[in-house]
Order: structure tokens, then C-alpha cells, then sequence
């Protein structure tokens, strides 16, 4: 090995400038939730380019309103260029794990701003090296079994309706999101419909508390992989005392922000599967600080969604591909939502499975620059102090 090769693959890691930028992106249909409904998307796409020039996309998963947690693609722009961007710019990182540390210190919250750039720093750091993310991250799949998330309906026929289309598209979970007067009747027609081997679930972002224990216990009927997230948003107690009243295995989602939350989550048994988002844990560093905990406990866990891009998707799926991802992923594909994604190529699925783009670079999707030009409606360049002197 020449010593020109041996020096710059041990270069630190060193982001010298993050440009920010918010496209609008309509989705095909509404996504109705239990606490709120988008039809079209406003996504927060960052570009990290390091000390030699070496640029890739990130994406920061923080929603329109604050309805599934408290951070906004509002709230994510003021904090990464306020604090976020501040401790990263200009930095040396000997490796990607090493940036969570830094963020974390006396800076509270804000864990989806926090993931962008986390995220960012890990995947500039495979394209350093040349390596697949999936590589990088510890990965184990080549592809990802995959779900969809069905939003809540005006009534079950329309739910049953996207319900049959999706198990004839070949997705290997079927998830509904439900609510207090859209739950025990919608899962039932859904169930009928589709037959006893599609593995159904329901997610219903916290819409309940304690005293719809019986009501949600008629779900146990329908023979549910899992009931994601019932109950309050950060809640483990009542989940836990939920769960014992309950046949069908309980999911956290909302709850679960970082490794120590998992921990308490399996020694209080308030569910017995996780549902990791990177975004919502604050990043890959702890994401994966949550799969081994999941792991080491015989938990198993699936990546989330959050209507991501195709930009955001190359992240979970080079996370998916982690060893203890073991259930189908809310990873569909790019048509799923949208007319035309903002990556090429757009995210297939073939047989239920998305495949790891383990045949690239980075996170292996190239952004359409064009593309991204027409949907962007705002733009922020941040620069480590000497660029912004230059
Ligand atoms: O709870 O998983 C959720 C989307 C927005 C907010 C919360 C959730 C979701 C999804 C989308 O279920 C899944 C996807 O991206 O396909
Ligand atoms: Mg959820």
C-alpha cells in the first residue's frame, strides 16, 4: 500500500459544508393517521460535502405538523442550523459512531435534526471508502422484506380495497393505521378479505389509553403480528400493563427514543418487538445500540417509515439490512407514493422484497438534480467557519 492510500484512508471524517433544502412532494393519496392527515409532503434533503470535495444526500424524516412528535421540518431547520451543524462543521471525526457523542452533549431533544446530520456523517464516511452504507452499518441482507402502510379510511370497503391490491402486489406485511371508531370493523373486513396468511397489523399512534383495554382486546381475534404503539407517545408503564391483558404481541414506536428507553421497555414487558426509525432515535449510532439490545433480549425489530423519499429510504434500508431486522419493513417502494421519486433508480420491489444496493457506493441511489431544482422552495448553505470567511 502506497502511503498516499494509507493517509487518506485514515483521514478523519470532516464536513466543511451542509446545504439545506425543503422540496414539496404530493403524495398519490392522502395518509391519514390518528393524529393528523398529509397529502403532500414538505422534505427537508441535505447535501454534506466534505474537506475534498466528496458530496451525498441525507434526508431529515421530521414531518409538516407536530403530531407524531414534537419536531417539525420547521423546528429540524432552526435546530440544525443553530446547533446541529455548529458542533459538526469542521470537525474531525476519526469514524461516523463518533458523531452521536458529540451531538448528545447538553443538547437535549431534537433527535430527527440530530439523525440528518448523524446519518449524513455515516454515509459520506462509505463513500469516503467506497463501501455500500449496508457495509458500513454491519449489514447482513442483500434484501428487505417489505411492508405497507395503509392510512385510515372513510370506511372498511375502501381500507379493504387497498388492503387486497397490496397483498396482490406481493407485500409481506400489511399494516393498518386504526382509531377509536376506525379499528375492530375495518380490521375485521381487512381480515376477511385477505384471507388468514397475510400478516396484518395495526398501528394506532397512540389513540388509546388504558381503559380501551377491552376494545382493543377484541383485535386478539384477527390473529394481528403486532399492535404498534396503543397507547401514549412516550409511555412504557401502561403499555406494560396492557400487554398482559392482551394475546397479540404490542410494538413500540413513539415510545422507544433510544437504547436505554428499549431496555426499559423489555425489563417492564410493555411490548415484545421494537420499531426502529433512525430519525426518531437520534440517528444510526443509536439505532444500532437499539437493534443489540433487541438482539441480546431475543426482540425482534423493523424499520419504520415516514414517508420518506428515495433519499430517506436508502437510509432505512441500509439499516434494515442489519441482522435482527427480522419482520418486514415500511419500506415500499417509490410508486407507492409518489408520481416520480426525486432518486435514480427509483425503489423496486420484486416478490415483497427490496434489494440492498450493495452494488454501489454511499447510499446507492443517485438525487435527479433536476428534479430536486423544480420541487425546491427554500435553500440554506451551512459552512464551517473558514468557508464562510472565504
Ligand atoms: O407511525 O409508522 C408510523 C407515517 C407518518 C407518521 C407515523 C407513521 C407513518 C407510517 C408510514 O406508518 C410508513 C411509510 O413510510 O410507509
Ligand atoms: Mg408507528
Amino acid at each position: 500500500m502506497t502511503p498516499v492510500v494509507r493517509e487518506s484512508a485514515e483521514q478523519p471524517l470532516r464536513v466543511e459544508r451542509i446545504t439545506l433544502r425543503e422540496i414539496r412532494l404530493p403524495l398519490k393519496e392522502p395518509f391519514r393517521i390518528s393524529s393528523g392527515v398529509c397529502t403532500e409532503r414538505r422534505i427537508l434533503l441535505l447535501e454534506l460535502r466534505d474537506a475534498d470535495g466528496v458530496e451525498i444526500w441525507a434526508e431529515c424524516v421530521a414531518g409538516e405538523n407536530p403530531n407524531y412528535s414534537a419536531e417539525t421540518i420547521d423546528t429540524a431547520w432552526y435546530a440544525i442550523a443553530t446547533w446541529v451543524a455548529p458542533r459538526v462543521l469542521g470537525a474531525a471525526f476519526g469514524h461516523p459512531s463518533l458523531v452521536r457523542a458529540r451531538l448528545e452533549k447538553d443538547f437535549r431533544g431534537h433527535s430527527m435534526a440530530k439523525a440528518a446530520v448523524e446519518m449524513g456523517c455515516w454515509a459520506l464516511a462509505a463513500e469516503r471508502a467506497q463501501v455500500p452504507l449496508s457495509n458500513l452499518l454491519g449489514g447482513t441482507r442483500t434484501a428487505i422484506a417489505t411492508g405497507i402502510s395503509l392510512g385510515i379510511q372513510s370506511a372498511p370497503e375502501a381500507l379493504v380495497e387497498r388492503a387486497l391490491a397490496a397483498k396482490a402486489a406481493g407485500y409481506r406485511k400489511v399494516k393498518l393505521k386504526i382509531q377509536p371508531g376506525a379499528d375492530v370493523d375495518y380490521v375485521a373486513a381487512v381480515r376477511e378479505a385477505v384471507g388468514p396468511d397475510v400478516a396484518l397489523m395495526a398501528d394506532a399512534n397512540s389513540a388509546y389509553t388504558l381503559a380501551d383495554a377491552a376494545r382493543l382486546g377484541e383485535l386478539d381475534a384477527f390473529g394481528l403480528t403486532m399492535i404498534e404503539q396503543p397507547l401514549g407517545r412516550d409511555d412504557l408503564v401502561q403499555h406494560a400493563e396492557l400487554q398482559r391483558r392482551l394475546a397479540t404481541p404490542l410494538c413500540l414506536d413513539e415510545s422507544i427514543t433510544d437504547a436505554d428507553r428499549a431496555r426499559d421497555m423489555i425489563a417492564l414487558g410493555s411490548g415484545r418487538i421494537v420499531n426502529i426509525k433512525p430519525g426518531r432515535v437520534g440517528g444510526y449510532a443509536s439505532s444500532i445500540a437499539i437493534h443489540d439490545v433487541c438482539q441480546a433480549a431475543g426482540v425482534p425489530v423493523w424499520c419504520g417509515g415516514m414517508l420518506e423519499s428515495g433519499v430517506g429510504r436508502a437510509y432505512n434500508v441500509a439499516l434494515a439490512s442489519l441482522p435482527n431486522f427480522s419482520l418486514p419493513g415500511d419500506l415500499s417502494p417509490s410508486a407507492r407514493y409518489w408520481e416520480r421519486d426525486v432518486v435514480t433508480p427509483a425503489w423496486m420491489m420484486d416478490d415483497g422484497m427490496v434489494a440492498v444496493p450493495l452494488h454501489r457506493p454511499g447510499i446507492g441511489v443517485t438525487v435527479d438534480m433536476d428534479r430536486v431544482d423544480d420541487l425546491t422552495v427554500r435553500r440554506e448553505v451551512l459552512g464551517a467557519p473558514q468557508m464562510v470567511l472565504a
